[in-house]
């Protein structure tokens, strides 16, 4: 059963509606494009085999109906071009989908309870919007989220620009780990003394499900690699064997300048896009590598396959910017955004899966998981004005901070170079202070939080609101 992808489905709903009134009733009266059929996504409880031991039970994943039911899909969508998809969920508990990254509607976003009602087991929702980036995003549901994203949910989203310079083939990398025993079946999702710290790592690591993936690829051609961190926990420093491999995206959006990658920091929520360039000799293997930690660990491996095609990364063409609006600077409203550690107390109840601490807070307030009684917004921001958040770790660890619903420009950061990204997520170091420059053009209430999920669930949360 081949995959329901979005170009699968633009052909069906072609033929279609090519003799459909719809189609002819948008031309007539001029109306924006029909949205698409929505592409079912099955939340569902399955069983995968992950490592040696068997399979694994308690599985939780999307699938296809009709498709099976291993990792969840990569969703393909086009810039610019609408999108529609409609969960529905056969879990036992509730669930929503959350678009990483992409700069969508509030309603859509996937907040239980802060944009959109629960989807109780048996209902469904449908999402639909129109991505405006291009680039490498992902999903996955943003409730219960420790158990549900640790278990199984987080897929891989790429939105392709018609535009796009041409490679020779294209790999996409979901890279999570999994909490499993000896016997291959989930253990305590975390501890709350690495909660406390780095958060509870994975006993096994994967990279689309498989421990370490050999994908077959063009000798001598240009790969595109797509890589999108989906861990809870893990923050990786990645590195190329054997292959040349060149940065050009960084969470979706092109890097000002490309750069040779070497031991690049990239935190859960990033994502990374490559130009790889493959070897010119057939059977020549290419590792991609993860260096943080005492042994290099291999991720994935790519190998060359046919005569080599002699490809040079600089005939690649520029990826086109993303539509993201430039802060003015001038009249930036500055936005002071402490993260800190915090004496653990007694947790609020929460309605969305609690871990029954509070470890870290935003501006001194932990905000423990997604509750039904949020605390007030850590700021109200002025539909089309310009912000800096003036992010500072005050913390002996590393932080992904993740702003839901617009796209940030790094400016400047008191222990470093940086390049001047837009980003949807920043890996703040210990000590760090760092400048993030955006426009408050999306209406709604939008989180902020840690993507370190047991950080995130135990205080680091916040949120803004645009009106
Ligand atoms: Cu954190």
């Amino acid at each position: 059963m081949p995959l329901l992808t979005r170009r699968n489905l633009l052909k069906a709903s072609a033929v279609a509606g090519a003799y459909g009134v719809g189609i002819s009733v948008a031309g007539k009266f001029g109306l924006a494009e029909a949205a698409p059929e929505p592409q079912v996504l099955k939340a569902l409880k399955t069983q995968a085999t992950l490592t040696d031991a068997g399979a694994t039970r308690n599985i939780m994943t999307w699938a296809n109906p009709g498709g099976g039911a291993g990792m969840p899909p990569v969703l393909r969508m086009t810039k610019g071009k609408p999108y529609a998809a409609r969960l529905t969920n056969t879990l036992d508990e509730p669930t929503t989908i959350h678009w990483h990254g992409l700069r969508i509607p509030n309603k859509m976003d996937g907040v239980p309870f802060m944009t959109q009602p629960y989807v109780y087991t048996g209902d469904s929702f449908d999402y639909a919007f129109t991505p405006p980036d291009a680039g490498t995003f992902w999903y996955h549901p943003h409730c219960n989220t420790l158990a549900q994203m640790g278990q199984g949910m987080t897929g891989v989203i790429v939105v392709e620009d018609p535009a796009d310079p041409t490679f020779d083939s294209e790999v996409v990398l979901n890279l999570r780990d999994w909490r499993l025993g000896g016997d291959g079946q989930f253990i305590a999702s975390f501890r709350p003394r690495d909660a406390a710290k780095t958060g509870t790592y994975g006993t096994v690591r994967t990279a689309n499900w498989h421990q370490e993936p050999q994908y077959d690829a063009p000798a001598g051609g240009l790969i595109r690699l797509r890589i999108a961190v989906t861990d809870v926990t893990r923050i990786f420093s990645l590195k190329m064997e054997g292959a040349e491999a060149t940065v050009i995206a960084i969470d979706g959006n092109p890097v000002p300048k490309r750069f040779p990658l070497d031991l690049l920091l990239i935190g859960p929520g990033q994502r990374l896009d490559l130009a790889v360039r493959m070897p010119d000799a057939e059977g020549a293997v290419a590792t991609l590598e993860d260096i943080r930690g005492t042994t290099p660990k291999t991720i994935a491996k790519l190998r060359s396959v046919g005569t080599s095609l002699k490809r040079d990364v600089g005939d690649l063409a520029a990826l086109a910017e993303n539509p993201v609006a430039k802060a003015d600077l001038s009249l930036a409203q500055k936005i002071s955004v402490v993260l800190s550690a915090t004496a653990e107390n007694a947790p609020v109840d929460s309605i969305c899966g609690t871990l029954g601490y509070s470890f870290w807070a935003i501006n001194k307030v932990p905000w423990p998981g997604d509750t039904n009684d949020p605390t007030a917004p850590l700021a109200e921001l002025k539909l089309g004005k310009s912000y800096v958040l003036q992010l500072e770790n005050v913390t002996p660890h590393t932080h992904p901070i993740h702003l839901h619903g617009m796209s940030f420009t790094v400016l400047s950061s008191s222990t470093r170079d940086v390049m001047p990204l837009v980003t949807d997520t920043y890996l703040v170091q210990p000590d760090e202070k760092v400048q993030l420059a955006f426009v408050a053009d999306n209406l709604g209430d939008w989180l902020l939080h840690c993507h370190i999920i047991e950080h995130q669930k135990t205080g680091m949360t916040s949120y803004v609101r645009v009106v």
